[in-house]
């Protein structure tokens, strides 16, 4: 018998879960591969100072083993509730597993949140029956109260008073309770439980990064993103610092994520934060996205100097008229500007860029594969766009094609085909390093600490391999060589 109302969090993580190819490129460390849910941590320790609980499991796939994980732990935690924290990309996998334990157990309610139900609340409620509630938007009050109402039996017309759901009534009728208030203050929300992936007081391995967020919401409006535009709050850096030092005392962490969408929120707030680090005299290492024009060269050196080992920065186009229509709120210059500074610093630096915006071309997209080789980031990715729900991109898309996540193909919202968009991004991507300014910079020259030129050096020589190898595989000459070679070799 529980003492508290409890959730049951479970997350399908595939085993070969990596999604920057870490492995391919020997990175020892993590970078954030790690696959579980902060949303997961951030709920579970809400709950648990709100009088309810949570717990965790997960498993590789919704198959028979997978679902054998997912019953056990229901079997021995009999929560009140089971969750999935879910991304567009997850939705049909995961419902696989919902409707598997439906089956088995039809009277527990089976609750949904993150980006995907929150930007198709209904849509999910009405295709995927064997869902019965989606938290919108922020969980932790919504969740806490919903808990507490299913513990002790509530009805659907008690739960209809809840703000932040989307359900079927008992009539069949769908009702969207209305938006959740969120939390003014995000300096109350408790430190993430931790304690779900790890044991306090033992040290978990090496290629672990912590993960850590400092603010929710976002004020930008970037037309290819679903996350909630809108009220952006940031915590205060002394209590980032606070959660950094509590962490590390526990864990023996040195490592951390930071998983914001951007960071730092603003320039006066990264001082605090360095000058807090620094007065404290922690020993961290760390790694964060950051936007073009946010950090001076000065903090980019301060940066460095207490622990920033690598810095993302979205630059999405490089033609001024695509950049200016997807509403990133950057200029050319600005990102021209923070490179230089990532690179004269020596921090390594990584480039975004979306191929496949509105209203794109050949040549828009040439113009952002030039202005990535001139910007010279220590790693590059070209991701071809996902007009995600919830994203201004997303509507852009006619009626018929909204639905191409749940048969898993992605539709095009320029000109160029998806496949057109895949194959420019694949030689882009191939291309990169291979040139003398990238040598120079990054394998050869350059400030970058002898952890990261092992990277980009591993990088630069993958890539030269896999070129190499592709050109003689399109000379026939070359080709019937490379076989004799394979045949001799073999014996
Ligand atoms: C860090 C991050 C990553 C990291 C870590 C991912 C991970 N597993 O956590 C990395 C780099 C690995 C990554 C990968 C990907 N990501 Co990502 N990522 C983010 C980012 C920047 C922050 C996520 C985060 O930790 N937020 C903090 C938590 C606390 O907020 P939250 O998740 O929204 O949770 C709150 C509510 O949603 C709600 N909630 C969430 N779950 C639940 C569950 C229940 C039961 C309840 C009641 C409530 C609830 O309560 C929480 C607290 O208020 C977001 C953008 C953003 N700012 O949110 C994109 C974002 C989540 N990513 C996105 C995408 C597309 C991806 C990838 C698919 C990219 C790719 N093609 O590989 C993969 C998918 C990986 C995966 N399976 O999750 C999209 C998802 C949009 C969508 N509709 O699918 C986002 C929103 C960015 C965007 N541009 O739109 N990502
Ligand atoms: S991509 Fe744009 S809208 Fe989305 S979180 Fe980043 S800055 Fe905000």
């Amino acid at each position: 018998m529980l003492d508290r109302p409890t959730i049951l969090f479970l997350a399908l993580i595939p085993s070969d879960y990596s999604p920057y190819l870490a492995s391919d490129y020997g990175m020892e460390r993590s970078f954030d591969l790690m696959p579980h849910k902060l949303s997961i941590l951030m709920l579970t320790a809400w709950l648990r100072e709100h009088g309810c609980d949570g717990h965790y499991v997960w498993a590789n796939a919704p198959d028979d083993e997978g679902m054998k994980v997912f019953i056990d732990a229901v079997e021995k935690i009999n929560p009140n509730a089971i969750g999935f924290s879910l991304v567009t990309e997850e939705m049909m996998s995961n419902y696989k597993a919902v409707e598997k334990l439906k089956e088995v157990y039809p009277e527990i309610p089976i609750i949904v949140g993150g980006p995907h139900p929150t930007a198709l609340p209904e849509h999910t409620i009405e295709n995927f029956p064997a869902i019965d509630f989606v938290s919108v938007g922020e969980g932790e009050k919504t969740l806490e109260e919903f808990l507490t109402a299913v513990s002790s039996g509530a009805g659907k017309d008690e739960i209809e008073k809840i703000p932040g759901l989307c359900f079927k009534t008992e009539n069949s009728r769908i009702v969207n309770t209305g938006a959740r208030i969120c939390i003014e203050d995000i300096n109350i929300l408790p430190d993430p439980a931790y304690d779900l992936l790890f044991r306090p007081g033992t040290h978990p391995d090496k290629s672990t990064a912590f993960p850590l967020v400092c603010s929710y919401g976002c004020y930008f409006r970037c037309t290819f993103c679903s996350v909630p535009h809108g009220h952006y709050r940031a915590l205060n850096p002394v209590r980032v610092v606070d959660r950094i030092e509590r962490v590390n005392k526990q864990y023996g962490v040195e490592y951390f994520a930071i998983r914001d969408s951007f960071w730092p929120p603003r320039r006066d707030w990264l001082d605090r934060f360095c000058d807090e680090v620094e007065k404290r005299g922690l020993k961290i290492s760390f790694h964060f996205q950051t936007r073009a024009g946010t950090c001076t060269l000065e903090q980019f050196e301060r940066l460095k100097k207490i622990g920033a080992k690598a810095t993302a920065i979205g630059v999405e186009a490089g033609d001024p008229d695509v950049l200016k229509s997807i509403k990133k709120s950057i200029t050319l210059n600005m990102a021209r500007r923070t490179m230089s500074d990532m690179n004269k610093v020596g921090i390594f630096s990584i480039a975004f860029f979306i191929f496949g915006n509105l209203g794109e071309t050949r040549r828009t997209i040439q113009a952002s594969i030039d202005f990535s080789k001139e910007l010279n980031s220590s790693v590059v990715f070209y991701h071809v766009l996902y007009p995600l729900p919830g994203s201004e991109a997303f509507l852009s898309l006619p009626d018929d094609k909204k639905s191409w996540w749940m048969h898993g193909t992605l539709p095009s919202i320029c000109d160029l085909e998806v496949r057109e968009l895949e194959s420019l991004s694949r030689e882009a991507f191939l291309r990169y390093p291979l040139r003398w300014a990238y040598l120079t910079q990054h394998v050869l020259g350059g400030k970058l600490t002898p952890e990261f030129r092992a990277i980009a050096r591993r990088f630069y020589l993958v890539h030269l391999k896999k070129y190499s190898l592709g050109i003689a595989e399109r000379s026939k000459f070359l080709r019937v060589v490379i076989h004799g070679l394979k045949r001799i070799f073999r014996g």
